[in-house]
């Protein structure tokens, strides 16, 4: 019987349900060197706690995060609470000796993540992996073998889109997300750091420089009254607060190899829910990869014979494929809430010294680097900007 990884996650929202979902799933689908324990839920109401202990499957619910990052029986903290708690959550975690898995964007700022990087090196034999999800959907997992196979040849395009639309609605209640002290930035890092991680992590290149503008549709909203969910429509007598975040961003970029980036994030590009896009054009070829239909990767192969080329739709849901052996038989599919049992499984595994996990702290600092260049260039009216110290 494999050891127990005895676990506390520390939220109770959105991220705090996939996570939930995926400590619960990932022991059964996967032969896991550990066996996870789902010992404590943090939250900050007691009631709201013991409720998503109970509904989630949690062993106890608490409101004292210091108390449990400190506890001996626990091995490792999931973070998974308001960006403006990472720094000091993981901190004090790594401190204790606690392995951890921590949402993206890492921090709200450079010199938090540099803070936690810096912990994370200095913590040997600790796990410590931000959850930049969408690495493990089997599609791009195809995406990033096809690139470092060299399929594409030399990479000359990243062509990122990340667009929602929970907040196209100027009545969409203010979240924490839209609260600069709370969220850092606003589709920015909320979204377009995935893009930034993805584009990095599928070329093997670091952006070097950015241009940049980010722009703020609407100035306030509804304050919400709970702290959980998506969109919707405000309380219309509800107070209104100050959005001080972004709405909506692009930027171009250069990349350590050469290529060339053009970014957009938006989280009022009305009519998309969650259109996380990437398109990589190579010498010989090209990926293109939606989430919407996140089953299927486009691939593009310059060497097919000429009146029989064109993109060819790949169902990443073979056997061979990325994470698929665990689940369905070929064609019948994985969903979001997959992407975050692989992260969990690959967190296990690292943690139980099956080799290292990505994107570390330091990779993750990196996207964080980005991110604070394209508010740098936005500040200068989109002056070209130096990403800091890239490390890929
Ligand atoms: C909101 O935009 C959000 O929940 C992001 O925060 C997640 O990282 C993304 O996976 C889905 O959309």
């Amino acid at each position: 019987m494999p050891s127990a990884l005895r676990v506390a996650m520390i939220g109770t929202g959105f991220m705090g349900k996939a996570h939930s979902h995926a400590w619960r799933t990932a022991p059964r689908f996967f032969d896991l060197p550990a066996e996870p324990r789902m010992a404590v839920i943090v939250g900050t109401d007691a009631a709201r706690t013991t409720a998503a202990a109970e509904r989630f499957g949690w062993e106890e619910g608490s409101t004292d995060w210091r108390q449990v990052v400190a506890r001996d029986d626990i091995d490792a903290v999931d973070i998974c609470s308001p960006g403006d708690t990472h720094a000091e959550i993981a901190v004090a975690a790594l401190a204790a000796g606690k392995h951890v898995l921590c949402e993206k964007p890492l921090a709200n700022s450079v010199d938090d993540a540099e803070r936690m990087a810096d912990a994370a090196a200095a913590a040997s034999g600790l796990v410590a992996l931000c959850g930049f999800s969408y690495r493990r959907t089997p599609a791009l997992a195809l995406a990033r073998r096809l690139i470092a196979d060299g399929r594409i040849g030399e990479v000359r395009h990243v062509r990122a889109q990340y667009l929602q639309d929970w907040l196209s609605a100027a009545e969409a209640p203010a979240t924490w997300r839209l609260d600069r002290e709370r969220a850092g930035s606003g589709a920015l890092g909320d979204i377009g750091a995935h893009s930034v991680d993805t584009a990095q992590w599928l070329t093997g290149s670091a952006i070097v420089e950015v241009s940049g503008v980010l722009r703020t549709f609407v100035t306030e909203r509804p304050a919400r009254a709970d702290a959980v969910g998506l969109g919707g429509v405000g309380d219309r007598d509800a107070p209104r607060v100050p959005v001080t975040v972004d709405d909506a961003g692009a930027f171009t970029a250069r990349f350590d190899d050469g290529a060339l980036g053009v970014f957009e994030f938006s989280r009022m590009a009305t009519g998309r829910r969650n259109a996380n896009r990437i398109e990589i054009d190579g010498e010989r070829g090209s990926i293109a990869f939606d989430f919407e239909r996140m089953n299927e990767l486009e691939v593009y192969d310059a060497a097919d014979e000429a009146g029989v080329q064109g993109f060819r739709r790949v169902q990443a849901t073979e056997a061979g494929h990325p994470y698929l052996e665990a689940w369905w038989p070929v064609g019948h599919g994985l969903g979001y809430e997959h992407t975050f049992t692989h992260e969990i499984v690959d967190f296990v595994r690292a943690v139980a010294g099956e080799g290292p996990v990505e994107p570390d702290f330091a990779q993750a600092l990196q996207v964080q680097r980005v991110l604070a260049a394209v508010e740098e260039s936005d500040r200068s009216r989109g002056i070209r900007t130096a990403v800091g110290k890239a490390t890929a």
